[in-house]
């Protein structure tokens, strides 16, 4: 077996090589904190002590590379997508880098869905969108890594498909990888090791192998950054918003065609044509807090006039990071029960017994995505 084991001068919470030559620099420990063990870089310190945004990022040649590797060691991929962004946190291509090795796909923060889902439906809903990804996975397992949900199950797949390899953690940033190794240092064995996790993206920066008792290793990755996710595009404190941090409450509008509700100044969802009816939104409580409908012939001027003041977030500032909104066109067809997912921003339900005609307007690059209903 060849896998790589981070050098032994690598911190202990986000594998970045150590250094205590230049404070501004990634990996820098002083001096004196380098007999600890284990030893964390200062970039974890202020992460963990004053929850301080890591704000360094994997580009994608490094992360294809990184998978890439993973293909060529004899493991096991254990893959992890966030339930809230689906679309937006599926490895695009993941199959191919995998190689021979087997997949399991661990569909994570499911704390986060309504308190009253039918989680067996979830399962056969992933199933299906796997395939249709045309991603090749041995099974699907949901869980909640944080809240302590399913995770017997991720526990007895990892076991069964193992057989002695090591397993390899990998998924876009955020999704959860370094809370869900985490939680089995803690619960299944007397390591003293953690990872360090964080709210922000783009925490942990090199592989860290937590070793195992046969010989074999888990291992954490570095997230991929997918700027098709609003969340990498939004300024710290909205992305502060735009994560739930409770199970999501849908909300029921009922809507006339030729009305528009505003997700602050994020996106935009114009119903324009179709018979009265339902739509359910689907995002964080700040968000719902933030949503304002008009009449669609309003809308322009109401974006013109507010956005960055009424229509926030963002505010003025964070405006800025965004780029412009492009439109997605979309047609709900008649009898059809489908979500249009905003990548990092939740999903709006159109559970359309007569159809509708959409448009989304969202930050240019922002993955927006018609799908059967999750729920
Ligand atoms: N609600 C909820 N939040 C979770 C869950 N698992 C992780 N989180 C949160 O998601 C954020 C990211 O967690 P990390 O473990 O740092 O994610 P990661 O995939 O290691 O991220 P990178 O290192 O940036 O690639 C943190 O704020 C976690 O508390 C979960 O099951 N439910
Ligand atoms: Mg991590």
């Amino acid at each position: 077996m060849t896998v790589e084991h981070p050098s032994a001068a690598a911190c202990s919470g986000c594998g970045v090589a150590l250094q205590t030559a230049s404070p501004d620099q990634l990996g820098y420990v002083p001096q004196k904190a380098l007999g600890r063990t284990p030893v964390i870089c200062q970039r974890c310190f202020r992460i963990r002590h004053y929850n301080e945004a890591s704000s360094i990022t994997l580009n994608d040649d490094d992360f294809l590379r990184l998978l890439h590797q993973v293909g060529t060691t004899e493991s096991l991929v254990v893959s992890i997508v966030d339930v809230f962004d689906f679309e937006g946190s599926m490895i695009a291509g993941l199959s191919r880098f995998a190689g021979k090795n087997p997949v399991i796909l661990v569909v994570n923060k499911i704390d986060l869905l309504p308190k009253v889902t039918n989680y067996n439906r979830i399962v056969n809903w992933v199933q299906r969108q796997a395939k249709e990804a045309g991603l090749r996975v041995v099974q699907v397992v949901l869980c909640s890594a944080k809240k302590n949900m399913g995770f017997d199950r991720v526990i007895e797949a990892i076991e069964r498909f193992r057989g002695g390899r090591s397993v390899y953690v990998v998924g876009a940033t955020n999704v959860g990888k370094s809370t869900l190794i985490n939680r089995l240092i803690r619960d299944y064995s007397d390591l003293d090791a953690e990872l360090t996790v964080s709210q922000y993206p783009g925490t942990t920066l090199d592989l860290v192998a937590i070793p195992l008792d046969d010989g074999a290793s888990i291992i954490d990755t570095p997230g991929i950054v997918y700027r098709h996710r609003l969340t990498e595009l939004v300024c710290k404190k909205d992305l502060g918003a735009l994560l739930p941090d409770k199970p999501i409450k849908p909300l029921v509008y009922q809507l006339n065609e030729r009305q528009t509700l505003f997700f602050g100044g994020l996106a935009r969802f114009d119903f324009e044509r179709g018979e009265r009816q339902s739509f359910t939104v689907n995002v964080s409580n700040a968000i719902a807090g933030s949503v304002h409908r008009t009449k669609l012939e309003r809308a322009d001027a109401l974006y013109e006039e507010h956005r960055g003041g009424l229509l926030s977030p963002p505010d003025k500032e964070g405006l800025e990071l965004l780029p412009p909104w492009t439109k997605h066109s979309i047609r709900i067809p008649r009898g059809m029960k489908q979500d249009i997912s905003i990548s990092g921003l939740g999903w709006i339900a159109a559970s359309s017994a007569v159809g509708a005609d959409i448009t989304v307007h969202a930050p240019k690059g922002v993955k927006v995505t018609v799908r059967d209903s999750i729920i």
